[in-house]
């Protein structure tokens, strides 16, 4: 048993309460004198704790830090979240959780860290990651579909947070096509999908996830300024990060587990309820051509359908999508 971590579970089912030291010995299995050592950690990594004699110990506050133990205490998930391999700086979550992943992490694990000094998004580009105001993780899930169906979880995955993001701070965001949350016109996070498979099946897909959370617009450096915001900035409010994450595992549990066994046409209906990108004018560059039309929807696979000038409909696979400025 992790003590830290029950302890910091008992502070929060019961918020502003103090709590003895002798119920915390009974709940944690250990001394009271270990509970007082492990306090004495606790608030060494930040945590306020008030000790009383004869009421015991409260909790005042708790630091804005990413811990496995913070994410999983109160976290309503019987496996997305569970794991949490937390970090303080890295370059990418992205190779840890393949490592993980490769040497068996179960379906789930969490990578999560306060910066990334050499984020990535798609086809090597860069993702600004700066220290303690994003949310920058990667989850390890080994679902049992054909290699033809994993472009879906990253739609998935957009949906789940585009739904987080109106749950936890009442902003509407929409999703652009197919990996970046929008509010307004900037992004605010963007998901990139991994896979690592043999022949067609999948062993694992690491889902890499970006979102700004506290950024103010002087976080922001000035090449990314016209393009990009911050849930700070959109609400007017700083974001609580471990209830983020909280819920984004649990919506992302409930979403994944109906997908499993219902398949992607809930999916489908929520991506194009919250699509920025449907029923625009765009130009797709795709390696072999450029097509432009009216985005009209996705096929039942989630494919995006491109309507052009002359009425005929194309499959957009995988491309950079370009949006006309009056559309
Ligand atoms: P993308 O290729 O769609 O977007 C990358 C582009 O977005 C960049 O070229 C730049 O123009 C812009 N950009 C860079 N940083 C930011 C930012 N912080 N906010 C808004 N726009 C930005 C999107 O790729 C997928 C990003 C996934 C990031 C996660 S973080 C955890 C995991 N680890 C990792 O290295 N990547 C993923």
């Amino acid at each position: 048993m992790n003590i830290k971590e029950e302890i910091i579970k008992a502070f929060h089912r019961k918020p502003g309460e103090f709590i003895s030291g002798e119920e915390l010995s009974q709940s944690c299995g250990c001394s009271r004198t270990a509970i007082w050592k492990h306090i004495e950690e606790l608030r060494k990594d930040g945590y306020e704790v008030e000790a009383v004699r004869k009421s015991g110990y409260r909790l005042l506050a708790a630091p804005d830090r990413l811990s496995a133990e913070e994410v999983r205490a109160g976290l309503g998930t019987y496996r997305i979240g569970q794991k949490v391999l937390a970090h303080d700086s890295v370059i990418s979550t992205q190779p840890l959780a393949h490592e993980a992943a490769s040497k068996g992490a179960p379906e789930g694990t969490l990578v999560i860290t306060e910066q990334q000094t050499g984020g990535r998004g798609r086809l090597g580009r860069p993702w600004h990651s700066p220290k303690g105001s994003g949310i920058w993780m990667s989850l390890i899930i080994r679902p049992e579909i054909p290699l033809s169906k994993t472009p879906q979880m990253t739609l998935l995955t957009a949906v789940v947070l585009a739904k987080t993001i109106w749950e936890e701070t009442g902003v509407g965001p929409k999703i652009k096509w197919p990996n970046d949350i929008f509010i307004g016109d900037k992004k605010v996070s963007g998901v990139l999908t991994e896979l690592n498979a043999e022949s067609d099946r999948v062993n694992y897909l690491v889902i890499g996830i970006g979102i700004n959370a506290n950024m103010t617009s002087e976080d922001i450096p000035p090449e990314l300024s016209a393009i990009a915001t911050s849930l700070r900035i959109e609400s007017g409010k700083p974001l609580k990060r471990i209830p983020f994450i909280q819920r984004f595992c649990e919506n992302f549990e409930a979403e994944y587990d109906h997908y499993l066994r219902e398949g992607f046409e809930r999916v489908k209906m929520e991506w194009e309820q919250h699509s920025y990108t449907i029923g625009r004018w765009i130009t797709v560059s795709t390696i072999q051509q450029t097509l432009e039309g009216k985005a009209i929807g996705l096929d039942e696979e989630g494919v995006l359908i491109l309507e052009d000038t002359t009425g005929k409909r194309h499959k957009v696979y995988s491309a950079d999508v370009n949006y006309r400025a009056n559309s």
